[in-house]
């Protein structure tokens, strides 16, 4: 396995954000790579939603994972170990990724070989609702045990991203949790986004994710 860069980003005021991430979107695209920021609670899944995603497209397109957490390694590791190529980010205690962090964050990857990069943002439902990071998709994973009534309490962020990855249905039976109102409750909020129940565990529903992912990137089919 590849030595792990662990990088501390650091928050630049000074640089305006809106203008940041559009460079950086366009930069990429004019690159041809692919940047999608995956947010979520701590727990719900990112980290193995994103190793389920690996295993399923390695053999067609090479995957970078930025994992940006306030402290440790270990899910740059697990990323690694699966096969994506990752670097480990610490925000200096930020509870968010913004354009300029995650910017710092590209650089530092080297992404030159890399077809799709995803962002893990730090785990929680607010701050990184509020920052565009240069990203051209914005992904959202609820798991069941959070409940189906996140939408109501979350509306900022389940209102701003493209999908939404409903995780762990493979528990579903063991929680009061009702899919239809969940689809309900966020079509009310953002009514073209679009839903993949999965679970990462099991791999159920994964493909449906993967193959959204190809049509992005033009691939297969
Ligand atoms: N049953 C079940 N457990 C899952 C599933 N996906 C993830 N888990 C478990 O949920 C826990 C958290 O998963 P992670 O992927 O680390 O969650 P995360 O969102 O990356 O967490 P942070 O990085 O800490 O915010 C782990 O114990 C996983 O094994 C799933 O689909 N089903
Ligand atoms: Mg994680």
């Amino acid at each position: 396995m590849n030595e792990l860069k662990v990088f501390t980003i650091k928050k630049n005021i000074h640089e305006d954000n809106a203008k940041v991430a559009k460079t950086t979107r366009n930069e990429l695209k004019k690159q041809g790579k692919y940047l999608i920021n995956i947010m979520s609670s701590p727990g719900s899944g990112k980290t193995m939603t994103l190793v389920s995603t690996i295993k399923a497209l390695k053999d067609e397109i090479k995957i970078g994972v930025m994992e940006a957490d306030v402290d440790s390694d270990v899910d740059a590791k697990t990323i690694q170990k699966a096969g994506g190529k990752a670097i480990q980010l610490h925000t200096d205690g930020m509870c968010h990724l913004d354009a300029t962090m995650t910017k710092q964050g590209i650089n530092e990857l080297d992404v030159e070989e890399l077809d799709l990069i995803f962002l893990e943002n730090i785990g929680n439902l607010i701050c990184p609702a509020g920052y565009d990071t240069g990203a051209m998709k914005n992904v959202a994973i609820l798991s069941v045990p959070e409940g189906d009534d996140k939408p109501l309490k979350y509306p900022k962020i389940f209102g701003k991203v493209e999908v939404l990855i409903v995780n762990k249905i493979d528990a579903i039976e063991h929680f009061d949790f009702r899919m239809d109102l969940l689809e309900e409750r966020v079509k009310k909020l953002n009514k073209d986004i679009i839903i993949f129940p999965i679970s990462a565990k099991t791999g159920e529903g994964v493909e449906n994710w993967t193959n959204w992912i190809r049509q992005e990137l033009k691939i297969g089919g």
